[in-house]
């Protein structure tokens, strides 16, 4: 239906036109040719002096209107140092840009209407003017030397990479389908090395754990500043071609997998400061209907990262906020930060300094039971379980103690007509009853553990002491802590309870 109407409404306008050219063409046969052309070219003429009046008046009038929303100008001022002298480039090119629109709408239709037809005049015509020519040749020629001069000038400072001297702060930003993953380098200062062989669901960045800068690095998802200080931002992308873009700091850089790039910029201006620059603006007041606490539309807008590179799309979805705070209140979030190495990778079988301490557990844990079995005497028959801990007050493992249970493990495996007998010892703060029903209970869980790692059952036993047997003197923290263990008892052959008794009394 509405294709019909258009069809029918096109028809009629071509039928109009049509009707229109048959009644001038009757009009010029009854007046004569020359008398209506004259008369049709001065309408024209007075039309287009109209049109240019009406053109320059409502560009110049929307320009005005829309000038809270170009870069440069009320809210949209920049946020950075380098970022004004981007606005002032981008000020004197509209000016320029602006004039030269002016002049040359102006003279288009100008020129169109002065030498419009009437009868007596005659069009001036030029061929060649010398002057003319240097004129309209050389100023936009120096015009546009300022220009590219001044832009060069500016770019280059811009681009330009920290200096010796700098005081500056560096951190990391990595783009990846579809966020950001941003790394300060922590309380050192410095980003550790990374290897994209060592990334993992644990490792996002692949960084190297052996390398110490990498130990107090923090990973976060948003970017905090401080401000009035220099930021060196490292940009990087894991799969595809992104886009580091802080539209409010005038800072974009593209982030390109293997080929890390840079950006330095110092921030001018914190969130709170800006937002009050934006409450100024109308654009900005009035309530923002996605909150409802009842804030003002401009106490809720943040400054944003944003990728701006086409990348997939999940592209959409990379916007992180921007935090700029005072130095202050800068260092008081950043002290609160926990390295990720820390918080995800310590003790882990990710972290190969924690794996390099269990071999050499391992080794030491071998060398000490395999003297045991064989020296004939039982000396030096048990052994602490340094390295198996519980959960406080319970019989729970700690996750960290199965690395040392795997040693007893791999050794009951080794060495067939060994058995174990495992001791449970508490301090002696709290309930005697208690510590003894704790400890019988810590011995069996390693009892079971070892059972369930395929040692046979006639093998173990387990037994419990309670705060009977002390190592330490238990009115110290540190002793009590040596009096809370679980011991390793190596027997030759399979334990039994008289067995154990004979071997006790033997010792
Ligand atoms: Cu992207």
């Amino acid at each position: 239906m509405t294709t019909l109407i258009v069809f029918l409404c096109i028809a009629l306008l071509l039928l109009i036109i049509v009707q229109i050219a048959r009644v001038r063409d009757l009009a010029k046969q009854l007046r004569g040719k020359e008398e209506v052309d004259a008369s049709n070219v001065a309408t024209t003429g007075k039309g287009l002096l109209l049109f240019m009046i009406v053109f320059l008046v409502a560009t110049t009038a929307s320009a005005y209107y829309y000038k809270n929303y170009i870069l440069g100008f009320g809210p949209q001022e920049s946020a950075s140092i380098h970022g004004a002298s981007i606005d002032t480039m981008m000020k004197w090119t509209l000016a320029v840009t602006y004039t030269a629109f002016l002049l040359t709408n102006f003279a288009l239709f100008y020129y169109a209407y002065k030498y419009r037809t009437r009868k007596g005049h005659k069009a001036m015509y030029l061929s060649h003017n010398n002057t003319v020519e240097l004129v309209w040749t050389g100023i936009p020629a120096i015009v546009m030397t300022f220009l590219v001069v001044g832009g060069l000038d500016a770019w280059n400072d811009i681009m330009s990479d920290v200096g010796a001297d700098d005081q500056y702060m560096e951190i990391e930003a990595t783009g990846y389908q579809f966020a950001w993953q941003m790394r300060y380098p922590g309380p050192d200062g410095l980003l550790g090395r990374k290897d994209f062989r060592l990334i993992s669901g644990a490792n996002l960045l692949g960084q190297d754990w052996t390398d110490p800068k990498n130990l107090d690095d923090i990973l976060v998802n948003d970017v905090t500043l401080p401000v009035d200080q220099k930021v060196r931002v490292r940009i990087t992308a894991k799969d595809v071609l992104h886009d580091f873009y802080l539209p409010q700091f005038r800072v974009k850089m593209d982030a390109i997998p293997g080929l890390p790039t840079y950006f330095v910029f110092t921030p001018t201006k914190t969130t709170k400061e800006w937002r009050q620059s934006l409450s100024e603006y109308p654009e900005y007041q009035g309530l923002d209907p996605e909150n409802d606490e009842g804030k003002q539309l401009w106490e809720t807008r943040n400054m944003e990262l944003a990728c701006a590179e086409l990348c997939g799309k999940g592209h959409y979805s990379m916007a992180r906020t921007v935090t700029i705070l005072e130095q202050e209140d800068f260092d008081t979030w950043y002290a609160g930060q926990k390295s990720y190495y820390l918080s995800n990778i310590k003790g882990t079988k990710d972290d190969p300094l924690f794996m390099a301490q269990v071999k050499e557990r391992r080794q030491e844990f071998n060398r000490l039971a395999n003297n045991a079995i064989a020296t004939p005497s039982n000396d030096d028959n048990v052994l602490n379980l340094d390295y198996v801990t519980f959960e406080t007050g319970s019989a729970t493992l700690t996750d960290s103690s199965e690395y040392q249970l795997n040693d007893i493990i791999g050794f009951l495996q080794t060495n067939e007509d060994v058995g174990a007998m495992l001791m449970g010892h508490t301090d002696d703060t709290g309930d005697a009853a208690a510590n003894q029903t704790l400890s019988e209970q810590r011995a069996r869980a390693v009892r079971d553990y070892l059972a369930a790692g395929g040692i046979a059952n006639n093998r173990l036993m387990s037994k419990g002491y309670g705060a009977e047997r002390p190592v330490a003197d238990n009115t110290t923290e540190e002793g009590r802590q040596r009096n809370r263990r679980t011991e390793f008892y190596i027997i030759r052959g399979a334990p039994s309870e008289p067995q154990f008794a004979q071997e006790e009394a033997s010792k």
